[in-house]
């Protein structure tokens, strides 16, 4: 199931070139911000980063389902409760739109699906913590949206051709996403002392985290400098993780709460906030799945994925008898 004809295509082909003539019009492709396509030939080494990274992303974006679909029930309003269930189902096409990417590499969705249930694939770090109160909805859509977007948009412009056209919609919606989260925490920041406290605990709590979704600092970030000769990350996670800073603190400061970090302040001179020291350890700990919520989350996705086995038969069924059809 799931197979594209796209897979059939054998990716190291064009046997009749020399292989550094083919390696040489790859890198000038990339060199001119030509996007490589499919059927393209490119190196082994580029494919298997690709498909990392894009199953990774995609991985992310359904188990970032997960937090805030806990909330659906329990959403305060009527017109919260239709924006968070048009939020996550986005957030269940971006998974879609990324799975699809990466099969044009030749990875199939149940590969990808094993790699993410046996723990062999990563999911971004900030889905393994809990949300403890509705404010949580609220800083998720702001401050972990807001991080994707600053990752995301240079994504746009990645050298490979689905991936950067998946980026323009998932950045759309993400942009939409982060407003409303930020308009939940406006609302409840003008509310009561207990509102505001809580808008203050959220933030308190998902501020770190948020900051750590774009990886570990340069210096120790092993896939960074091949992926940006490649054009498939065009900035580096600590120049996101300092944009991100940058824009992100004066909207603490507009809904009149404190951002958690003792050492932030801002450099005239750098023209940046300068921040405080990061836990690499809880970031790395988290990495390796030992996250507050780590074990429920991947629960939770076997379940969806084993609960939803008749609906893959069901589907297999209909594709077979729309072909028995078709063939008639
Ligand atoms: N969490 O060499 P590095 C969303 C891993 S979803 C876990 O810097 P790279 C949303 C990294 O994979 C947001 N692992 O790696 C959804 C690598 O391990 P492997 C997801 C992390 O790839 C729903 C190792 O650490 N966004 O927005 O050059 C609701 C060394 O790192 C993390 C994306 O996935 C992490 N935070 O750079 C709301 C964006 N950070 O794979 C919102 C696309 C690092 O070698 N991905 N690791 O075993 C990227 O831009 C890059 O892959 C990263 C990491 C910046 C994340």
């Amino acid at each position: 199931m799931y197979t594209t004809e796209l897979q059939k295509v054998d990716p190291q082909q064009a046997p009749s070139r020399d292989p550094q003539e083919l390696v040489d019009a790859f890198e000038a492709r990339v060199a001119a911000d030509a996007f490589i396509e499919p059927k393209d030939w490119m190196p082994e080494a580029y494919r298997r980063t690709l498909i990392r990274q894009i199953s990774q992303h995609a991985h992310s974006e359904i188990v970032g389902m997960l937090p805030e679909g806990n909330w659906i029930t329990r959403a305060p309003s009527l017109k919260r409760k239709a924006i968070l269930l048009a939020k996550v189902q986005d957030e269940g096409g971006h998974g879609l739109y990324l799975y699809s990417a990466a099969e044009t590499l030749g990875s199939s969705r149940e590969e990808m699906i094993d790699a993410l249930h046996s723990g062999k694939a990563k999911y971004s770090t900030i889905f393994n913590y809990p949300t403890l109160t509705w404010a949580d909805i609220g800083a998720i859509g702001w401050l972990v949206d807001g991080a994707a977007i600053m990752n995301q948009v240079p994504l746009q412009r990645t050298s490979y051709g689905p991936y950067a056209r998946a980026m323009v919609r998932v950045c759309k919606e993400e942009s939409f996403h982060q407003r409303q989260g930020y308009d939940a925490l406006i609302v409840m920041a003008n509310g009561t002392d207990e509102q505001k406290a809580m808008v203050q605990d959220a933030i308190d709590r998902w501020w770190w985290p948020a900051i750590m979704m774009f990886g570990p600092s340069d210096d120790n970030s092993p896939n960074s400098a091949q992926s940006i000769r490649w054009r498939i990350k065009r900035e580096t996670n600590d120049e996101l993780r300092q944009k991100f800073i940058d824009a992100t603190v004066p909207q603490v400061l507009l809904l009149g709460m404190k951002v958690p970090d003792a050492d932030l302040k801002w450099n005239e001179e750098r023209g940046h906030y300068d921040y405080g020291a990061l836990d690499w350890e809880e970031f790395y700990a988290v990495v390796r799945g030992e996250g507050p919520t780590a074990k429920e989350r991947m629960e939770a996705r076997r379940k969806a994925w084993d609960d939803g086995a008749w609906v893959r038969e069901a589907a297999d069924a209909y594709e077979a008898r729309r072909r028995l059809k078709a063939a008639a």
